[in-house]
């Protein structure tokens, strides 16, 4: 289908240009359980949240003994994609680790 218009219509500015806001935000939320070694969780913080060591002990024992914790807050896509790559990590690795989103 064409997109030209029509010569001389004009399209009202709302449909033409779409708001640019900022994104939604969605937290990536940590979630406790029996099994995954505290090490283990550790790295994670480390490696796809790029904290330093104090930090992601800091937010694991915060998961540890509160249930669950926020690991960080980003748009969409890239909250999805942390959240797929580590449970795909963690999957690699035989442990029962679970992470997901919530809208901020
Ligand atoms: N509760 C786990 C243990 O005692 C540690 C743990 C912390 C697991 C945080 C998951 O998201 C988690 N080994």
């Amino acid at each position: 289908m064409s997109t030209e218009h029509l010569p001389g219509q004009v399209l009202a500015p709302e449909v033409a240009l779409p708001s640019l806001g900022e994104p939604p935000l969605y937290q990536v939320v940590l979630l406790n359980d029996d099994f995954t070694p505290m090490e283990f969780v550790v790295e994670i913080l480390e490696k796809f949240f790029h904290l330093g060591r104090l930090q992601a002990t800091q937010i694991m024992l915060h998961v540890h003994t509160r249930g669950k914790g926020i690991c960080g807050v980003f748009p969409y896509e890239i909250a999805e994609t942390k959240v797929f790559q580590i449970r795909d990590f963690a999957r690699q690795h035989e442990h029962p680790l679970m992470c997901t989103l919530e809208a901020v």
